[in-house]
């Protein structure tokens, strides 16, 4: 195999297609080696194409059997069928029924892609392009069918068989120890939304009644054995399904609402229509296996793939390009869901820091792309941060810009419009000007520029006119292909916060009140004047993270410790914290690379203090406070001439300083917060616990003998998964006896449940020293781990590459080579999954010199290896790409 040479897809390319189809009979027969798939498809000319053209089907690495027009088998010479193609040069003028059989071997499937098994279970993944190894077909978004699917299998191997749509009929072929099931899905969908499950599986079971009165039956199907740890699952469904009623009106439409677990699975899940297909990791959960995040986040891609069913399967794209239709909307849903479900405000704080951990590192690299790329060469690398977490916030912009009422109008004229159809973001957006009665075409930019805009801010305060002025300027930096910007539609949410901590009233000089207090910049450079100020205020800008863009106000520490104690807005409350902290470390990650003395912020250890007292806030709150910025965020804001090294030991001395000077307090928090109640995944006893361990965190890295006692202790008594985990966590940061045993210990309780061993993979591969590298290629010889399951890899190179900042960026470079290596080894197997650990070379730009050649010499021999997929051959070149 040579390196797949892979023709660029543009957006300014697309066309209608010449074919449509209108319905898909499938007729499967499953075996490990030789599945049969027998396809008949009725196929008519869209009357919006040109002239009448030859049938062209996508197809990748299938085996042709057979192909009949009407009945009538081709002659071979009639058609050509290649592994990734069928041509029908002439086919019939008009409509016409097209039969095609294939054969197939899922056991040798190992991208996981099309149909595959997992634990002998058979499964598919169809998005983007799996369809097209199942059967040749358009395989495109914009041509939507009525499927039917019949299942055939051996009645031992596979007892359940679940399809698309509902249940139809099911029975045994007498004699052959088989049997099969039909499924109908009357909901015309495209190819990517197809999936069939058949193997031995238990379910936990439910019902549901809609708004309308109807009744849905509810299944959570999982491996056998499994299923006691699917409950939390099937409520976090329901939870959903009421949700959407409420909040946007959507009633579910079918019979039946099938989830289905499988251990090996290239994502977090899949929004197949009626049959979800998800990472088992998403759901499966108990006390004792699962933390307070995996709780949360089984809740929140639970509730993401079933809102799909209206914004991605009813409403899907029209062409890849249109991917944040669907993802960065059903993000946005997701995230609401969550909010209304747990804490607003540390929701929110929990999502920024996601964005800015993944989408502004990505948005500053060789990767970066707009939300609504121009142009792809492998789809599956635009599953990115940029996509789902960006294209969640532009549709949050549109609600912040809009208010509630007018975004739900939106919304709603949104799903009347375009229930059915293929639509693009220009459908989408036209919505809420409509709606909104608002131009909206500056806005498009959020879909066509990529880059984080920032924006520098000047205050003057005028107290014999009593004017605040607010003088903003922005600026977009540049990206690869887009070397200059326009300037941005930006809603900036703001508050002036008086002397007394009350926020003033808002009246802009010319205009009067400020709705909803935001104010849309629209220009490269404004002025804002504010009228009826007595007092110099301290402005709090960008309140709950009204845009995704970086603001640098000129505020001074006083001010950023006031607003840190009285701003109304939580966000900005713990944003003051964060920049308060960001800048004394990025001055110490300095002083640390000349050799100078640490600085020291006893204003901001006092601000943490009286945070921590103050027990009206949210536990859960007050843990997002303490938690300062990451290694990641450092190197962020710093920008170039990365030093992972210098970043962590600036890090690791305020950590020890918070440790060290809040001692009595952290201690008390931790003992009020361990309330000795039985566990429950709530959010509130999830937020005490979330303090706890915070605390204890931090009284642990001074590395006092007593603090570890206390992990260790914790470890060893805990009663949750959360509390041994945080404790383990704590640990692993001090090396020791303490840590060797702990984690001996897990790998010992818990070796029967590699979802769990995870933890413990990533976990050390986490551990921020030199021996990380040796023992990190010792796991991968370790039983437990697997290259062939994503889950793993993620768990123990993902985490190394992504997570481990000083020894992935190891001066010698061993670190980028070991990655490098395996990327490789990878390649040959699952190309997805090797493309994705190879994004962990995305800031490589930003590396000091010597790093920054030792990361590029790794990702040039990567580059220059035999035979690439496409997935990773893109990665790479857009690597290295012109900056
Ligand atoms: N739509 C799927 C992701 C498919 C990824 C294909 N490479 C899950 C989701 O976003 O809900
Ligand atoms: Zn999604």
């Amino acid at each position: 195999m040579r390196t797949e040479q892979a023709r660029p897809v543009r957006l300014a390319d697309y066309r209608p297609p010449d074919w449509l189809v209108d319905t898909v009979d499938l007729d499967v027969s499953l075996d490990p080696a030789r599945t049969r798939v027998k396809a008949r498809l009725s196929l008519r000319p869209n009357p919006a194409a040109a002239a009448p053209a030859p049938v062209t089907l996508d197809g990748d690495e299938l085996t042709p059997v057979s192909v009949a027009i009407d009945g009538t088998r081709l002659a071979p010479e009639d058609y050509l069928a290649t592994a990734d193609g069928l041509t029908i040069p002439q086919p019939p003028s008009g409509p016409f029924v097209l039969e095609i059989e294939t054969e197939l071997n899922p056991s040798a499937n190992t991208k996981l892609m099309g149909l595959y098994r997992s634990s002998g279970n058979y499964c598919t993944q169809c998005e983007a392009e799996g369809f097209r190894r199942i059967t040749y077909f358009p395989d495109r978004p914009d041509v939507m069918a009525v499927y039917t699917t019949r299942i055939e299998a051996a009645k031992d191997e596979a007892p359940v068989l679940l399809g698309n749509g509902n249940p139809v009929e099911a029975g045994d072929i007498p004699g052959t120890g088989r049997h099969y099931a039909v499924w109908h899905d009357p909901h015309p969908k495209p190819s990517y939304l197809f999936a069939l499950v058949g193997g031995r599986l238990a379910a936990r079971t439910a019902s549901f009644t809609t708004m309308s009165g109807r009744t849905v039956a509810l299944g959570v199907y999982v491996e056998t054995g499994k299923e006691d740890r699917a409950a939390y699952a099937l409520e976090a469904l329901q939870r959903a399904m009421r949700w959407d009623e409420e909040v946007f009106g959507r009633e579910y439409d079918l019979d039946v609402f099938n989830i289905v677990a499988v251990a090996d699975f290239n994502m977090g899940a899949m929004e197949n229509k009626g049959l979800n297909v998800f990472n088992d990791k998403y759901v499966l959960a108990s006390t004792d296996t699962a933390t307070d995040q995996d709780f949360a986040g089984i809740e929140a891609v639970i509730a993401h793939e079933y809102f799909h069913n209206w914004t991605g399967d009813r409403i899907t794209c029209r062409d890849w390009f249109q991917l944040c239709l669907k993802e960065g909307l059903t993000v946005f849903r997701d995230q609401e869901f969550s909010s209304d479900m747990r804490s607003r405000p540390v929701k929110r704080i929990a999502d920024v820091r996601v964005l800015r951990g993944h989408q502004f590192v990505e948005d500053a690299g060789p990767l970066a792309h707009p939300v609504r790329p121009e142009v792809y060469r492998e789809i599956n690398n635009f599953y990115t941060a940029t996509v789902y977490e960006k294209g969640a916030e532009v549709v949050r912009m549109l609600k912040t810009l809009l208010g509630p009422e007018k975004f739900r109008a939106g919304m709603d004229l949104y799903f009347a419009r375009n229930d059915g159809r293929a639509a693009t973001i220009e459908d989408f957006v036209s919505c809420f000007a409509d709606a909104g009665k608002v131009d909206l075409t500056q806005f498009m930019l959020w879909y066509a520029q990529a880059g984080t805009p920032e924006i520098a801010v000047t205050t003057t305060h005028d107290p014999h006119a009593k004017t605040l002025t607010l003088e903003l300027a922005q600026m977009v930096p540049p990206t690869p292909g887009q070397p200059s910007k326009a300037p941005m539609a930006i809603p900036l949410a703001l508050g002036l916060v008086g002397p007394d901590g009350d926020d003033l009233p808002l009246v802009l000089e010319g205009h009067g009140p400020v709705e909803r207090g935001v104010i849309v910049l629209t220009k490269p450079a404004e002025t804002f004047v504010f009228t009826g100020i007595a007092e110099r205020p301290v402005p709090s800008l960008g309140r709950g993270f009204s845009a995704p863009v970086k603001i640098q106000a000129d505020l001074s520490s006083d001010d950023l410790r006031f607003l840190a104690a009285h701003d109304s807005d939580p966000f900005n409350r713990w944003q003051a914290v964060q920049t308060l902290a960001s800048s004394l470390l990025i001055d110490n990650v300095a002083a640390i690379r000349s050799a100078g003395n640490l600085h020291h912020d006893g204003g901001l250890v006092h601000a943490l203090g009286t945070l921590l007292a103050d027990q009206t806030l949210e536990p859960a709150f007050v843990a997002q406070v303490l938690s300062i910025p990451s290694e990641g965020d450092i190197a962020r804001d710093l920008g170039r001439e990365v030093d992972p090294e210098a970043i962590f030991l600036a890090r690791r001395a305020l950590r020890r300083a918070i440790g060290n000077e809040l001692a009595p307090a952290l201690a008390a928090t931790r003992g009020r917060m361990r309330t000795g109640a039985p566990y429950g995944p709530d959010a509130a006893s999830a937020g005490r616990r979330a303090l706890a361990n915070a605390c204890l965190d931090l009284m642990a890295a001074p590395g006092g003998a007593e603090a570890i006692a206390l992990a260790a202790a914790q470890y060893a008594e805990a009663d949750n998964m959360t509390d041994r985990m945080a404790a383990l966590s704590t640990l692993s940061l001090h090396p020791g006896d303490a840590r060797e045993n702990a984690l001996a210990d897990f790998l010992q309780r818990y070796e029967a449940n590699p979802l769990v061993i995870d933890k413990w993979l990533a976990l050390q591969a986490m551990i921020p020293e030199a021996g990380t590298l040796d023992r990190v290629r010792r796991l991968t010889e370790h039983s437990a781990f697997s290259l062939g399951n994503p889950n793993r890899v993620r768990a123990l190179i993902g985490s190394f590459a992504q997570a481990n900042h000083t020894q992935f960026n190891r001066a010698d470079g061993a670190g980028y080579a070991f990655v490098a290596d395996i990327v490789l080894e990878l390649d040959g197997r699952n190309p997805q999954v090797a493309a994705r650990m190879m994004t962990a070379f995305r800031s490589w730009r930003a590396l000091e010199p010597a790093r920054r050649a030792k990361a590029r010499a790794a990702i040039e021999r990567v580059g220059a290896a035999a035979s690439l997929s496409r997935d990773l051959a893109d990665i790479v070149q857009r690597s290295l790409g012109d900056a």
